[in-house]
């Protein structure tokens, strides 16, 4: 079997970490695509310098030219511009989506049967232009947030209640805003609601309500919290993580069920918009987008969040990017 081959588009703070963590897994060759000459180079020629000591075998190559991710399985795209503090993901919508128009059309023009990630902020603005642009089918192209929102939330709940996050199930839906829709009465510790423990925990009921909703809001907030303390740049270790899970289940043809930024025929109600919601990832994208049931309160965060997609792809279109 040949090994696959990954095109990283951004060679930034998570396209670094992207790459290191492909080679430590050895998923597969990857080439590091930037517009900035030699930087990408410079990151995989350090990374391919540790091979021995992390015992990988892949290739790294960094580029500045499209030709390079021809024929390319898999890409992931980080390209565009992070937060800076008090900035919100929406403010980054004219500049990335630039950015990203030309980040499709070179990915279409020499990676035509390639399955992308898109992670570039904000996030269903830009996988929504993506599909567009490059006309490729949509369970091909879709989104990396919900790994990242849900893993935020599940730590949180891990250290309020001193357990292993291992055993935590949390999911966040809806879109990669402040309006983001953290699944509390789904949340469970190995099956157990997380509710229920922390009514057990306080013995009280309106606390419990309390420590959750301030569990939520962190979760909410969780990007911006790591934006103020950086003061230069947004998270990358943990976006980083989170976009490899989703390649490594599309590359091993896992069927794993994840929170995607995903487009809807009609689930959910909605119809022909690119939103968080549970599916199911294996080679050949998203294979399944997976229903449940929300409660009144649910839905209408739901329908919030909804609705803040919808404004910003009304802005993509308004501004003749779509
Ligand atoms: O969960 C998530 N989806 C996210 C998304 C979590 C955190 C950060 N998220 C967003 O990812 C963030 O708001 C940014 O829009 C992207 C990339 O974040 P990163 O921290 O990696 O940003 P950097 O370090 O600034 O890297 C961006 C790189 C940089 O090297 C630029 O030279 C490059 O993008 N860039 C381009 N690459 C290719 N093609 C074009 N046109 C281009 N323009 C800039």
């Amino acid at each position: 079997m040949s090994r696959k081959k990954i095109a990283l588009i951004g060679g930034g703070q998570i396209g670094g970490v992207l790459t290191q963590l492909i080679a430590q897994r050895e998923l597969g060759d990857v080439v590091l695509f930037d517009v900035v000459e030699d930087m990408p180079q410079g990151k995989t020629l350090d990374i391919a310098e540790a091979s021995r000591i992390d015992s990988f075998d892949i290739n790294l190559k960094g580029a500045n030219s499209y030709s390079e991710i021809a024929g390319a399985d898999l890409v992931i795209i980080t390209a565009g511009l992070p937060r800076k503090p008090g900035m919100s993901r929406d403010d980054l919508l004219t500049t990335n989506a630039e950015i990203m128009k030309k980040v499709a059309e070179g990915v279409k023009a020499n990676a035509p049967d390639a399955i992308v990630i898109i992670v570039s902020n904000p996030l269903d603005a830009m996988v929504t232009l993506f599909q567009k642009v490059s006309g490729f089918s949509a369970e091909k192209v879709f989104g990396q947030a919900g790994v990242l929102d849900s893993s935020r939330f599940s730590t949180f709940i891990a250290w309020e209640l001193g357990v292993s996050v291992k055993d935590v199930n949390a999911m966040v839906l809806g879109g990669h805003g402040d309006t983001m829709v953290p699944l509390v009465r789904y949340a469970n510790v190995n099956g157990i609601p997380v509710m229920e423990m922390l009514e057990r925990k306080y013995n009280d009921k309106a606390k419990a309500k309390e420590v959750m909703s301030a569990m939520v809001e962190r979760t909410k907030m969780a990007g911006g919290e790591v934006v103020k303390l950086l003061k230069t740049g947004s998270a990358f270790y943990s976006p980083a993580s989170a976009s490899i899970a989703m390649a490594e289940a599309i590359l091993k043809d896992e069927k794993r069920l994840m929170p995607v930024c995903a487009y809807l025929n009609g689930e959910f109600g909605v119809d022909g918009y690119y939103v968080g919601v549970p599916a199911v990832l294996g080679e050949g994208g998203v294979e399944k987008v997976v229903e449940l049931t929300l409660d009144e309160e649910e839905q209408k965060a739901m329908d919030v969040s909804v609705n803040a997609v919808k404004g910003l792809v009304a802005d993509l279109q308004r501004l003749n990017y779509i």
